[in-house]
């Protein structure tokens, strides 16, 4: 066996089915490999969009996804993507090619320290450097990959080690590894914390969206019916009609479910990860904190819990939930809050406005898409709009990045969740200035063959840094552009198109490109003059009226 067929036999027993990319003749070794294996090529139009693919896979089902690039230039296009995974603790592996590293026969030609780039973008980077470590590096690199907090890991590959003739060394059998739990003494402190307090909520954090631990956290808020809300990344994590869902956190005060967060005496906060814009901002009053979480806290200027109870989430939770169910007298105190706060969100959802507003889109999307359909959005205003207003009940199903929170991965998420899962209904929403930033992926999705909606929201401008202009009070300016027709650009990739032209155009639209399948293409023009009037003037009054702060 070469270098390369090893390495390929060691991610088939790691369960790889695909791998995303775009080779580079270093590569080639390793391309002939998997064309003898059970492994699928995927290329694509561009390395980023692969990797975002790649760790999309391990966001949905715990298991890396795995991309593949050239070496130089090639690798560098996969750093977006492995800051992305860092950032959004999504488990993936990078591989990518090198020029050979026992003679140079091209000198330095396309030659970077990738290696020495990757390190500060992913858990491990390493340099494979001859056959015989392949199996155990490959082994370890899904271990690191996996284990909490996940993350992205780089291997490289170079040409004369994949073609480097070695005997056959079996790969390194996996294993199902159990955490521990939460100890005893620790579990009783928390619960005396909760047992405690008079207005305790549930905060649920990125970490609690992880795949795993949907039933678990479900399970914990309908023993202790204590109210809960979500951060952008926690949203979805626990089942719907629980009743008890007192909203998103998109903002990080100010809006309307501040007022039940400031009220809170305790909030326990579950898989909070600091990546994430902040929830809510600590300060010297306001709620204790008691963090959960598989690995102690990160410490910042906005969040310092005053307690921690580390392990595995789902067992410890269930653990905890031993020692409160039926005790908390207290549990349902800020639950009188929750009508107010839903209705606040809920308001002009219906308006008949062309082009349309935020709210009538979020509106209109929640109609067409089943409980268990995945929207997938790429970076920009509506993402504030989405995470507000968009009410989930399915773990994981409106996938956004509020971590690294780069444009240019909405469609790649999806075509991943698509791939996933091809009898749900997938849509990917893009603004215009993010979906031009990956849209040559459209190809991709059509030879893919996948089931999949792209929304666009079209304004012709960078809207979110056109708000935050305004907002500051800077002149209007620069942020403008102009755009494909998207109708005719969709039928250009062989895939249908429609404009969206009046207020109840909407969904229909959507129906109609579910109801054919394929990848289908549908442009809205959006009015972001709501942006102003709700999510500063409407949130100052509301301040000013419930006067708590000064
Ligand atoms: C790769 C990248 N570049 C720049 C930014 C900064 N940024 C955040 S949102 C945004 C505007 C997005 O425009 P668009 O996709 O059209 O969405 P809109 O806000 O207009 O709805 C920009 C430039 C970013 N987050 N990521
Ligand atoms: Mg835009």
């Amino acid at each position: 066996m070469n270098g390369a067929e090893l390495l390929v036999a060691a991610l088939e027993n790691e369960g790889v089915r695909q791998i995303f990319g775009v080779p580079g003749e270093e590569n080639l070794d390793l391309v002939e490999a998997l064309r003898r294996s059970s492994i699928k090529l995927v290329v694509t139009r561009h390395e980023q969009p692969a990797a975002f693919m790649a760790a999309t896979h391990g966001r949905l089902n715990g298991e890396p996804g795995v991309c593949l690039s050239t070496l130089g230039p090639g690798a560098l296009n996969l750093t977006t993507g492995a800051a992305y995974a860092l950032l959004g603790a999504m488990p993936m592996i990078m591989i990518t090619g090198q020029k050979g590293i026992l003679s140079s026969k091209q000198a330095r030609f396309q030659v970077v320290d990738i290696v020495s780039t990757m390190t500060p973008l992913t858990k491990m980077a390493r340099q494979i450097v001859s056959p015989a470590t392949i199996p155990s590096i490959v082994r370890e690199a899904f271990r690191v990959a996996q284990q909490e907090r996940p993350g992205p890991v780089h291997l490289e590959l170079p040409e004369d080690i994949a073609a480097d003739q070695a005997p056959a060394i079996a790969p390194v059998p996996r294993h199902a590894i159990a955490l521990p739990v939460a100890p005893p003494a620790a579990l009783d402190r928390a619960a005396e914390m909760i047992l405690g307090a008079k207005r305790p909520l549930i905060m649920l954090g990125a970490a609690a969206s992880r795949p795993r631990l949907a039933d678990a956290l479900s399970e914990f808020v309908r023993r202790l019916q204590v109210p809960f809300f979500n951060t952008q990344m926690g949203k979805g994590a626990v089942a719907g009609g629980s009743g008890l869902y007192m909203g998103t956190a998109a903002l990080s005060e100010r809006d309307y479910v501040h007022d039940a967060i400031e009220r809170a005496d305790l909030i326990v906060s579950i898989g909070h990860d600091t990546v994430e814009k902040p929830p809510f901002l600590m300060g010297p009053r306001g709620p204790r904190v008691l963090h959960v979480g598989y690995l102690p806290a990160t410490v910042e200027e906005v969040y310092f819990p005053h307690a921690e109870l580390i392990g595995d989430v789902g067992p410890t939770l269930a653990l905890l939930a031993d020692r409160l169910e039926g005790k908390l007298k207290s549990a349902a105190a800020l639950l009188p809050l929750r009508e107010k706060i839903l209705a606040a969100i809920g308001d002009r959802a219906e308006e008949s406005r062309y082009p349309l507003t935020p709210q009538r889109i979020v509106h209109d999307v929640r109609q067409v898409m089943p409980e268990d359909g995945i929207v997938c959005l790429d970076n920009g205003m509506y993402k504030i709009w989405f995470a507000r207003n968009y009410r989930t009940s399915v773990a994981n199903t409106l996938l956004l990045d509020n971590a690294l929170a780069t444009m240019g991965a909405g469609l790649p998420s999806a075509m991943m969740a698509a791939m996933l899962n091809p009898r749900r209904r997938v849509l990917a929403v893009c603004g215009d200035g993010g979906f031009m930033m990956n849209s040559q992926e459209l190809e991709t999705a059509v030879r893919l063959k996948l089931n999949l909606v792209v929304l666009i929201l079209q304004d012709n401008a960078y809207g979110m840094i056109r708000w935050k202009q305004a907002v500051d009070r800077f002149a209007d300016f620069g942020m403008t552009f102009g755009n494909p027709d998207f109708v005719t650009y969709a039928k250009s990739y062989g895939l249908k198109g429609s404009r969206v032209e009046s207020a109840d155009g909407l969904a229909p639209a959507l129906e109609t490109a579910f109801a054919e399948g394929g990848v289908h293409l549908v442009t809205v023009p959006i009015d972001y003059s709501e942006n102003m009037r709700v999510l500063v003037e409407e949130l100052r009054a509301h301040e000013l009226k419930t006067g708590e702060r000064t």
